[in-house]
Parts: C-alpha cells; sequence; structure tokens
C-alpha cells in the first residue's frame, strides 16, 4: 500500500539519509533541526517541534511530534467522494500548480471506480488551457464541457453540473484559470463559479480543492491562504512530490492551511496519483532517520 507516496518521497528521504550517514538511535535536536529544514519545514514549525523534544530525541518521540502536526491541524474535513450524485469537485491553484493534469488524474481514479465522468473546461482564458482539458477528456473516454475563449468561466461550470445533473453522470471535475491571487477579478470570478455551482444545484460545489506544488515552498502556502479566504477551501492535493527532496513541505501545507491533504501527484501521468497517508509518510521521515 502506498507504494507511490513511499517512491515520490525517495529524494526526501536520501536528502536525509545524506545528513545522517548510519542510522541511529537517537539524534541530537541539531542534527534533527538540520534535517527538518532541509526537507523544507518551515522554520517556525521546526522549532515549534524542537521545544518540546529532549535533547537526545528516539524514533517514538519523533514519530508522535510529527504525527502531531496532522493531528492539531487537520481539523476540517472534507465531503466523501461519490456522497451526492453528481459529486461536483472545483479546482483551485496558480499558474502551473497542476491543476489539468490534477483534474485528468482523479478523472482516471473516478473510472477506475466505474464511475461516469465529466469534465469542465472552466479555465476560458487560455486556448491552450481548453485544448488540453479536452485532450485530456478525449483520452480518458470522458465527456468535456469547452466554451469560446474569453468566455465567462461560470457559465462552464453551470452548463457542466446541469449537464452532469440531467445526463445521471457521477461525478463532475471543474477546472479554472490560474491567475494571481492578488487580482481582486480572480476572486470575484471564483466566487460566481461557486454561487453558479450551487444555483445549478444546491450542495454544489461539494469540495473546492487548492492543487499545491511542492516543490514552491511558503509561497505556495501563501497563495492557498489567499484562495481560501476567497472562498473557502475544503481540501488540498499537493502535486509534483516526485522530483523534490522537499517532501516537508507537506507538514508546512497542513500545519499553515490546517487542510486535509487528499492526495499526492506523482508524475506527469493519469496513474502518478496517490492518497495520502499520514502514518506512511511519517514512518517514511523517521525510518531515513533511525534504526528499525
Ligand atoms: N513531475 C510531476 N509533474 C507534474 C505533476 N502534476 C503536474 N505536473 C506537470 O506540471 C506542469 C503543469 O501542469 P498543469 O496541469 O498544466 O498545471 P495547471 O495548474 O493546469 O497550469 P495552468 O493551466 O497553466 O494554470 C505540466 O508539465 C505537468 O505535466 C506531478 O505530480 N509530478
Ligand atoms: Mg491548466
Amino acid at each position: 500500500m502506498f507504494g507511490l507516496l513511499k517512491k515520490s518521497l525517495q529524494k526526501t528521504v536520501a536528502a536525509i539519509t545524506e545528513i545522517v550517514g548510519t542510522k541511529r538511535d537517537t539524534i541530537s535536536k541539531d542534527e534533527l533541526e538540520e534535517i527538518l529544514v532541509t526537507s523544507d519545514i518551515e522554520y517556525e514549525i521546526v522549532e515549534n517541534m524542537l521545544e518540546s523534544l529532549p535533547n537526545s530525541i528516539n524514533k517514538i518521540a519523533l514519530q508522535n511530534s510529527l504525527a502531531s502536526v496532522f493531528f492539531s491541524s487537520n481539523t476540517k474535513s472534507a465531503a466523501r467522494i461519490y456522497s451526492q450524485k453528481p459529486f461536483v469537485d472545483l479546482i483551485i491553484g496558480v499558474n502551473g500548480a497542476g491543476k489539468t493534469t490534477t483534474i485528468a488524474k482523479l478523472a482516471n481514479l473516478a473510472k477506475k471506480d466505474g464511475k461516469s465522468v465529466i469534465l469542465g473546461a472552466g479555465d476560458t482564458f487560455r486556448a491552450a488551457a481548453v485544448e488540453q482539458l479536452s485532450i485530456w477528456a478525449q483520452r480518458l473516454g470522458v465527456q468535456a464541457v469547452t466554451s469560446k475563449i474569453g468566455a465567462d468561466p461560470s457559465s462552464v461550470a453551470y452548463d457542466t453540473v446541469n449537464s452532469a445533473t440531467s445526463k445521471g453522470i457521477d461525478y463532475a471535475v471543474i477546472d479554472t484559470a490560474g491567475r494571481l491571487h492578488t487580482q481582486t477579478n480572480l476572486a470575484e470570478e471564483l466566487k460566481k463559479i461557486v454561487r453558479v455551482c450551487e444555483k445549478a444545484l444546491p450542495g454544489a460545489p461539494h469540495r473546492k480543492i487548492a492543487i499545491i506544488d511542492a516543490t514552491a515552498g511558503s509561497s505556495a502556502i501563501n497563495q492557498a491562504k489567499a484562495f481560501d479566504a476567497m472562498i473557502g477551501l475544503d481540501a488540498v492535493i499537493v502535486t509534483k512530490l516526485d522530483g523534490t527532496a522537499k517532501g516537508g513541505a507537506i507538514f508546512s501545507i497542513v500545519r499553515e492551511l490546517g487542510l486535509p491533504i487528499l492526495y499526492v501527484g506523482v508524475g506527469e501521468k493519469p496513474d502518478d496519483i496517490e492518497p495520502f497517508d499520514t502514518k506512511t509518510f511519517v514512518d517514511e521521515f523517521v525510518g531515513a532517520i533511525f534504526k528499525d
């Protein structure tokens, strides 16, 4: 289980191994500080953790400390997928975070679960964006709602939800444009998309999911906070965990946003997605430092 999650943490683990050398029974605070900061856990979080740990830290103590990040912050819980029909996900995130790719992955998962899927090309800003989503829809054999470039994205969202309802489709996923969160028109646009989904189907969108690039550091977290302030996020999907040694970013994301991580993206293909599992994640970290 969670093989892809483990695999995607290989570089993070390798970076830790480089600092640790041979695995130990205990580790000093200074060494642990270096490890945690190197893996991209924010300094403030590291300081907080270290405060409550003894000078010589063993496996159990670190395990508990890392796991507590998830217990204390992961308070909001997202709706269970497919708990409604149609179940509607709205995907939000800055440019290049991996929104469209993640939508393909979610559609692929749903298909494997035997669910019918419709995609909404709500990024009407760029011609390439609509095309990218349509290509994925074709490849995966799912439906897509598209419109002309520059069309109102909320009308695409409305059509997607309505189409899903009238055709009896199980799962609808709506893409959005990834312009910067500082633009007030993006805030208005996103709010309108949410309003319009709700109008088409009370309760929709069932999840407003932020896509966060694991390699983007604290700026990505601040952007997600801005999205949360705009429309209230329900959950997060962390992308590009493969190919980075900064797996510790996950701790920062959870601590800062207090949102559940639904999945992690571990590559560019539709199958490169894995449910996030706290225990596996913490065990990989701890296992890189301590003897069994
Ligand atoms: N390695 C890796 N690459 C990813 C992952 N997810 C997305 N990508 C790549 O990241 C790039 C951007 O992905 P998109 O899905 O187009 O991102 P987006 O958020 O839709 O971007 P815009 O539409 O421009 O806002 C593409 O080259 C993807 O293949 C992942 O989990 N791992
Ligand atoms: Mg896109």
